[in-house]
């Protein structure tokens, strides 16, 4: 059992017109990221990619059981091996399980099953998701709101790779059952996403798309 008295900490207390002003400033730089398709291989510090996972590893997750594990991969032949079999999946997909109205509305972003980007880019980040941890007596400690919990951990592990100046794809090779495989992962990590990230290639040239505005995400009652 984990010792769960409580204990103050430190709130900095800001004023409205403060706490408009940055809430606009983080939504400015926030608005600026788009998704990355090529990367350039240029390196990128390990500590940079530490002090990102960190952050990720600070999300809320359910009753604190911090469900997550992340690899960061840099090293070449990892990453060719990730690439090889992320293509073979792709292709599968692109040609066959794919349903015809999942490939249309994929085609404004156009993609298909060639994954350069995955030997190219510094560092490819490998997000699984632990169904439970095995405690060292062998026991299994059960977890709670797994998904949930790691799609937040993903999201601030973006947001902060965005805000150091990274560019970042999620890729989800579907099915990634491979990451476990080529990473050494045990079977109750289930493969979350592969989170791609480095240098952007310049001009960096993104689809023309629409993101559907505040207006027509938000209700307020
Ligand atoms: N995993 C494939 C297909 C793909 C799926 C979605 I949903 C996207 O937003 C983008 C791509 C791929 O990575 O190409």
């Amino acid at each position: 059992m984990r010792d769960y008295k409580p204990t103050t900490i430190e709130f900095t207390r800001r004023e409205p017109a403060e706490m408009l002003e940055r809430a606009a400033s983080f939504r400015s730089t926030m608005l600026t990221r788009r998704t990355v398709r090529h990367f350039t291989d240029e390196p990128v510090d390990e500590q940079v990619i530490r002090h990102a996972i960190a952050t990720a590893n600070s999300a809320p997750s359910g009753a604190n059981m911090q469900p997550w594990h992340f690899v960061a991969v840099k090293d070449q032949a990892v990453k060719q091996k990730i690439r090889t079999a992320a293509e073979a999946e792709e292709k599968e997909l692109y040609t066959r399980r794919a349903s015809d109205e999942w490939l249309s509305a994929l085609a404004p972003l156009g993609t298909d099953a060639d994954k350069p980007f995955l030997e190219i880019a510094p560092w490819l980040i490998a997000v699984f998701a632990r169904k439970h941890t095995v405690t060292t007596d062998g026991s299994k400690l059960k977890h709670y709101y797994t998904p949930e919990s790691v799609g937040i951990a993903t999201g601030l592990l973006i947001a902060t790779l965005h805000y150091a100046g990274l560019g970042t794809l999620t890729h989800t090779p579907s099915p990634m059952g491979f990451l476990r495989e080529v990473l050494g992962r045990p079977d109750h990590e289930k493969p979350y996403l592969l989170l791609v990230t480095g240098y952007p290639s310049l001009p960096l040239e993104v689809p023309t798309i629409d993101k559907l505005g505040v207006n027509d995400v938000l209700t307020v009652v």
